[in-house]
């Protein structure tokens, strides 16, 4: 179910709840009148979609550090580099109608989104950087997901100790308007340190959700299949928090 989905589900709720209201007493005082359950709505799913803070320019870090990988180092990524990476391929596939094979000429001929947010790592730093690039959703639409799909997973080109590196997010984070695959910082494509030349950004949550070197968007029923079943890299070897909310 996608974000509107999600919405109509929440009005259907309000409309439904009013009609009940009405009829008896007792909810009648616990839940005195429509505001009250737009409030109700508001706090389930309004605070998971509200927008992450954007800063001015002049708020920008001067460096932007690399954490976790910071470089692939792999023969395969090297010929990338090498070449610019102008053969790298985003794939999108699982459940989806259309699966894509995007270039970065396609993902630059797309509508783009920019901007200035505070990255926050657990290890305790964070920095202020502006991302540009295609928004998900735009990409989730244009294979378009099955109904039933409600994860998105994020394949990466680097692995730490010989495991891959993955995140996955559910369908409110994928359908967010700041959830961007970002192919610049600062203005440039995005350097070998910080995930080039692709890295999602999720910006309501902790920095080790921002999948660096995206290779594959992977749309999925369940996580149980994946590495092992907690949702990436950390999630499965650390106890970090699938849901790593800010
Ligand atoms: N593929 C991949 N993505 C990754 C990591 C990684 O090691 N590999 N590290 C994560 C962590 S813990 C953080 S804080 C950010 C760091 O992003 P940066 O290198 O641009 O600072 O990337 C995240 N995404
Ligand atoms: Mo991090």
């Amino acid at each position: 179910m996608n974000r509107r989905g999600i919405l109509a589900g929440v009005s259907a709720l309000i409309i439904a709840g009013c009609t009940k209201i009405g009829e008896t007493k007792p909810m009648t005082s616990l839940l005195k009148s429509t505001e009250d359950w737009n409030k109700w709505a508001q706090r389930l799913f309004g605070g998971r979609t509200a927008l992450a803070r954007e800063f001015d320019r002049k708020d920008i870090s001067p460096t932007f550090r690399g954490n976790g990988t910071r470089d692939p180092g792999t023969p395969d990524y090297q010929d990338h580099v090498d070449a610019d990476f102008a053969d790298w391929r985003l794939e999108v596939r699982g459940m989806v109608a259309k699966p894509l094979s995007l270039s970065m000429a396609d993902l630059r001929r797309m509508k783009q989104r920019t901007q200035i947010t505070r990255h926050d790592c657990v290890e305790g730093w964070s920095a202020i950087g502006e991302w540009a690039g295609p928004v998900l959703g735009d990409i989730l639409r244009a294979a378009d997901i099955r109904d039933d799909a409600q994860y998105v997973i994020f394949r990466c080109a680097d692995a730490i100790g010989g495991t891959d590196y993955y995140e996955s997010v559910d369908m409110v984070d994928a359908f967010h308007p700041q959830t961007i695959v970002a192919h610049e910082l600062n203005g440039e494509p995005l350097p070998v340190k910080n995930g080039a030349p692709l890295r999602m950004r999720i910006e309501r949550q902790l920095g080790y959700k921002h999948a660096k070197y995206v290779t594959a968007i992977e749309v999925v029923a369940t996580l149980d299949d994946i590495g092992e079943g907690k949702g990436g890299y950390w999630e499965d070897r650390s106890g970090y928090q699938w849901y790593a909310g800010i």
